[in-house]
């Protein structure tokens, strides 16, 4: 199985690069955010607690994200790989997440990290506010304090992987075609 995390803070491209990599490399998608919002456009229970801390620009209870992914992974038996995207997000979702692979007798074969500067955060974010209807997308307070709280909580992730070498570091601004092609080399390389 192929195992990827894409990681960088809020805005750094890991959805739109997602798309494109499940579509190369044949991965399930596996976006937390996603999974959430999907629970709010249910108005299920779990989504409006997350709902209220989405708003805010703070992460959710370890507890709920590390249930959505077990229950992924749990209903995908067949999936050639995971690409992770935007979990884990705490040093507590990284060792659940390591311990679900275990299971399955896998492990996450990389993490490509994704840098971009602030400024260019929050203008990609307040942009996409203009028309996703995202509610954490048009505050520019709301988007400075989820990028807190990527420094805060999420930031240390990379060091837990670092550990086991296995993450790689790319440079996410520019065009977006030239940021898959360096994340598609790293992957390359990896498998051979
Ligand atoms: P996410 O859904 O993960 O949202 P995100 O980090 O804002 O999005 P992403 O990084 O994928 O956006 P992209 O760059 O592609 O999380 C939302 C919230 O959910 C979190 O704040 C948290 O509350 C909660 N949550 C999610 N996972 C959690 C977890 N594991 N634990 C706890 N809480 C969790 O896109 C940004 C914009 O940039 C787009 O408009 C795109 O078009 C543009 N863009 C992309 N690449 C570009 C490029 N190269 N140049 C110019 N623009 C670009």
């Amino acid at each position: 199985m192929l195992n990827l995390i894409l990681f960088g803070p809020p805005g750094s491209g890991k959805g739109t690069q997602s798309e494109k990599l499940i579509a190369k490399y044949g991965l399930k998608h596996l976006s937390t955010g996603d999974l959430l919002r999907s629970e709010i456009a249910q108005k299920t229970p779990l989504g409006l607690e997350a709902k209220s801390l989405m708003d805010k620009g703070q992460l959710v209870p370890d507890a709920v994200v590390i249930g959505m992914i077990s229950s992924a992974l749990e209903s995908n038996p067949d999936a050639k790989g995971f690409l992770f995207d935007g979990f884990p997000r705490t040093a507590a979702q990284a060792e659940a997440l390591d311990k679900l692979l275990e299971l399955k007798k896998t492990s996450i074969k990389m993490m490509l990290a994704m840098e971009v500067t602030e400024e260019e955060l929050v203008s990609r974010l307040l942009k996409r506010g203009e028309t996703s209807g995202r509610s954490d997308d048009n505050n520019e307070g709301v988007i400075r304090a989820r990028i807190a709280e990527y420094h805060n909580k999420t930031a240390a992730v990379a060091d837990y992987y670092k550990k086991f070498d296995k993450v790689v570091t790319i440079k996410g601004e520019g065009n977006v075609d030239e940021i898959f092609v360096g994340l598609c080399k790293e992957i390359d390389s990896a498998l051979v």
